[in-house]
């Protein structure tokens, strides 16, 4: 963001990039006062003419080394990507949360950015969210051969953590008053012995009407009916995480026949209308199939505005009823009108007790069209577009009646079109991901972590995620792409050991086209800085016509012109 600010307020120079020597550069850090004495150092040096900078020039950089014969690997792939943010219940951006999807895992960057590679293609495909601390949380998402999904995932810190002795049980309180009970004698290990040892618990309940801790509901607001198994849209009451351990950290379950009892406070806001059903149907979240399933009904206290029930099982545990739904419809275009394919469309209830519902759509249609997403009838909406983490603007509408039909029109996204990823292990600490361009009629762009680019304006290229302290990952999207060469590097900025070693891997996402997976040379020369990986030649049209393999070292700096392309 600063840089950005940077950008705006100093547009004609640019800025040169930071030494090695520097402080650490990176969104965020440099505070708006370290921006200003830089702009007032830089913008003197060049009034001075101390820097040398020619408009329209790329800085000199060494002669390269003599480029290996590549040895690293290529290949087109038939997995998907996952890639996505994780953020808090404050909606800060969480670092080393655990991300499982199909028995790959990943963490998430500083920046609460993740991507797992090579995952099999299949439908509502569970995605688990793990992070010491914080209570587990799951997405259901759909992932295709040779394309990028995107998930966007709130956790929320654990309320409670209790060790109590299980031969005793124990009752416990959380801060938003939920209440979770465990008899004496009534847990049991995996191994479906009687456990009577000490045990930690776990325990958060989450209010629906907080918009922020109604974002970390398990999978999607749909149930599936005990009684039918038809699945229904459903909104919630409250919901609340149980996870018991042994002191070893094995996972204890109830014993069978035994029940723990649990209590949730309903928000003051749904007390009367809780008040009047009397009791509310149970749903356990079933991590297996991504769906809650029904089991049970809680009874409404007034006294104590609380739903209580009990249950035979740990898991996240919810009191929610099906609505009577509208349906919306509508379609997601570009800024030149042009549909929009694998969009996310997202509804939610909105007005002070209305958040306990979100639906929607997990991909547009070819011709960019999303079909009856349901939403609660009677109360107003919001709705939104995201593709690959970037986002229209929120719009509103609603109330609707039972069963109405109601078209949004068109909703405008500036989406990627294509994603490359970059990931590395322990070492180096810091590499960077470079996307420099020669286009047709002459210009030429840059997007590595100085220049982040943009996805609504020129070069609609944009660096999404920067790490700096091993693994990655990072992200560049390209929302337009433009006649000409693109090609793209991974260089060496800061940390011991060299890119052949750093298990680094690049994924190049094309949709229609495949997943172009890259992975270093071994024989790197000594001395050499930059891996340039591929280039790809966009036609007239707008279309990658080649991928070309480049897998060659060189050396240079943040501004090399071997950087770019020939
Ligand atoms: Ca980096
Ligand atoms: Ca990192």
């Amino acid at each position: 963001m600063t840089k950005r600010l940077f950008k705006l307020a100093y547009p004609p120079p640019p800025p040169p990039p930071p030494t090695k020597t520097g402080s650490k550069r990176k969104t965020g850090i440099i505070s708006a006062a370290v921006v200003a004495a830089a702009v007032i150092i830089i913008v003197m040096l060049l009034v001075f003419n101390i820097i040398p900078w020619r408009p329209g020039t790329i800085n000199p950089t060494p002669t390269p080394s003599p480029t290996p014969t590549p040895t690293g690997g290529t290949s087109i792939v038939t997995y998907g990507v996952l890639i996505g943010t994780v953020v808090d219940t404050s909606g800060s951006a969480l670092s080393d949360v655990t991300v499982s999807i199909s028995g790959k895992t990943s963490s998430t960057n500083d920046q609460g950015w993740f991507s797992v590679a090579n995952v099999l293609p299949g439908s509502k495909q569970v995605v688990k969210f793990t992070k010491n601390g914080y209570a587990t949380t799951y997405k259901v998402t759909n992932i295709y051969s040779g394309e990028s999904n995107f998930v966007e995932v709130t956790l929320s810190p654990a309320d409670t953590t209790v060790t109590f002795d299980a031969a005793q049980g124990i009752t416990i309180t959380t801060v938003d008053n939920a209440r979770l009970v465990i008899a004496a004698n009534s847990l049991r290990t995996l191994q479906n012995t009687l456990y009577t040892g000490m045990a930690e618990a776990t325990v958060t309940s989450f209010d629906p009407s907080n918009e922020m801790e109604a974002n970390a509901f398990p999978g999607e607001y749909l149930g599936k009916s005990a009684a039918d198994q038809t699945i229904s849209p459903i909104k919630s009451f409250g919901f609340m995480e149980v996870s018991i351990t042994s002191q070893s950290g094995e996972q204890l379950q109830l014993a069978s026949g035994q029940n723990a009892t649990i209590q949730i406070k309903v928000p003051y806001s749904m007390q009367s209308e809780a008040a009047a059903l009397g009791t509310c149907p149970m749903w356990y979240f079933d991590p297996a199939t991504g769906v809650w399933q029904e089991e049970g009904q809680g009874t409404y206290d007034a006294a104590s505005g609380s739903f209580t029930g009990t249950v035979s099982h740990f898991s996240t545990w919810n009191f929610d009823i099906r609505y009577p739904a509208a349906y919306v419809s509508g379609r997601v275009v570009d800024s030149n009108g042009n549909p929009v394919q694998g969009a996310q469309v997202k509804c939610w209830g909105t007005g002070w007790y209305q958040q306990r519902w979100a639906s929607g759509e997990t991909e547009t249609k070819a011709d960019g069209t999303f079909t009856r997403i349901p939403v609660e009838v009677g109360v107003t909406f919001k709705y939104q577009a995201s593709k690959g983490g970037h986002k229209s603007t929120v719009f509103q509408a609603g109330p609707l009646v039972q069963n109405e039909e109601y078209n949004v029109g068109d909703i405008v996204i500036d989406a990627p079109v294509i994603q490359i990823t970059l990931t590395w292990g322990l070492t180096p600490e810091d590499l960077d991901s470079h996307l420099a361009a020669k286009l047709d009629g002459g210009g030429t762009f840059h997007v590595y972590y100085w220049e982040e680019g943009s996805l609504t304006s020129t070069p609609f290229a944009n660096l999404d995620t920067d790490d700096t302290d091993s693994y990655g990952p990072e992200v560049i999207s390209i929302s337009k792409l433009r006649p000409g060469t693109y090609q793209y590097s991974v260089r060496h900025f800061d940390g011991e050991g060299k890119i052949a070693t750093s298990n680094a891997e690049v994924n190049l996402v094309i949709p229609n086209k495949g997943i172009y997976r890259f992975t270093p040379p071994s024989n790197q020369p000594s001395g050499t800085d930059i891996w340039i990986v591929f280039s790809m030649v966009i036609d007239s049209t707008g279309k990658v016509t080649t991928v070309n393999t480049i897998n060659s070292y060189v050396t240079g700096g943040d501004d090399s012109t071997l950087l770019y392309p020939p």
